[in-house]
């Protein structure tokens, strides 16, 4: 369904953890070996991310999706490539993860690698202790509500 929120990004970035913090899946802190989609959302591997010859994966999954978040590790802060997102059809938002334990550092180093990849909006959170999941599930909504509305009843994400 196209009102599926996907993540992608790197290894380790939080992206299963979030997902399931957002209510788009049961699955927390286990390794994600493949694409894992339910009716309201796309899990990726972070293999997929960062072996270029794997980016056909995310961008197929991106076309399942109605919304994609790029999610980056604020404890391990590193660029991506440039216009990396552009590539995806629909929406990309960014979100910058463990900002419960990263330093202003890794913060700053991982917007500015989100924007490189060409992300226009960033949300700082922690998937794990909940700081600014309200703003970014919000704004999810407003998007997924937004592009498919008559999809959503089965596939709501609060
Ligand atoms: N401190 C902290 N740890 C997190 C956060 N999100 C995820 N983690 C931890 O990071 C590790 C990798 O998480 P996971 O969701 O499997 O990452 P994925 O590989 O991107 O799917 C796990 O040990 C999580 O508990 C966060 O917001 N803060
Ligand atoms: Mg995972």
């Amino acid at each position: 369904m196209k009102s599926r929120l996907m993540v992608m990004g790197p290894t380790g970035a939080g992206k299963s953890t979030l997902l399931a913090a957002l209510g788009g899946s049961q699955e927390v802190a286990k390794k994600t070996e493949s694409v894992v989609f339910t009716d309201s959302s796309v899990d990726t591997p972070g293999e997929a991310f960062d072996m270029p010859r794997l980016y056909f994966i995310l961008i197929n999954s991106a076309v399942k999706s109605g919304l994609v978040l790029l999610v980056a590790d604020a404890t391990r802060p590193r660029f991506f490539p440039a216009g990396f997102t552009k590539v995806m059809k629909g929406p990309v938002i960014g979100v910058i993860n463990k900002i419960d334990v990263a330093g202003e550092a890794g913060i700053d180093l991982s917007r500015r690698a989100l924007k490189v990849a060409g992300v226009k909006e960033v949300f700082a959170v922690s998937g794990k202790g909940g700081q600014g999941l309200e703003a970014l599930k919000a704004r999810i909504e407003e998007i997924l509500g937004r592009c498919c509305a008559n999809e959503r009843r089965s596939a709501r994400i609060d």
